[in-house]
């Protein structure tokens, strides 16, 4: 019986200390993931882009609907960057977890303008979702280069 009361002790030290990697069973699918995550988000982001640049025709709903899912999509990799997911398949760097304030300051920063091209697609003026466009295309070109390979 102490055992047991031991063992639910410890095991829930554990998930305390690790709350980022709580939600996934295993590191293989935190990375699935993030990389999913990501994946929706930019597939979302490039629709508007290609309509800010007129590579499509501009579509102001389909554009607010987009930036909607994108700016959504933009908060949810972040949780799947726990200790233990830094090897497999995964072009993630290890500066990651050696300048996590400076990944999350990225993060951060991607959300925001992905926030204000969200608010800017909702307005359907095609010349501010264009330069919200620029400046969330900024931010992940920023964090790439800095924690991509
Ligand atoms: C995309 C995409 C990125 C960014 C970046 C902007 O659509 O996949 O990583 O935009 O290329 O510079």
């Amino acid at each position: 019986m102490k055992k047991l009361a031991f063992l639910l002790i410890a095991s829930a030290a554990a998930t305390l200390s690790a709350p980022a990697m709580a939600q996934f069973a295993k590191p293989e699918d935190a990375i699935k993931y993030r990389q999913s995550t990501m994946f929706v988000m930019q597939q979302n982001f490039a629709r508007v882009a290609g309509m800010s640049a007129g590579r499509v025709p501009f579509d102001a709903k389909i554009a607010a609907e987009s930036a909607e899912v994108a700016a959504y999509m933009a908060k949810l990799p972040w949780a799947a960057f726990g200790e233990g997911t830094d090897k497999g398949t995964t072009k993630a760097k290890a500066e990651i977890w050696s300048d996590k304030a400076k990944f999350n300051d990225y993060a951060e920063k991607m959300q925001g303008e992905m926030n204000k091209l969200n608010a800017a697609a909702k307005t359907g003026n095609l010349d501010s979702i264009k330069a919200a466009v620029g400046a969330v295309g900024g931010s992940c070109k920023t964090c790439h280069d800095a924690f991509r390979s």
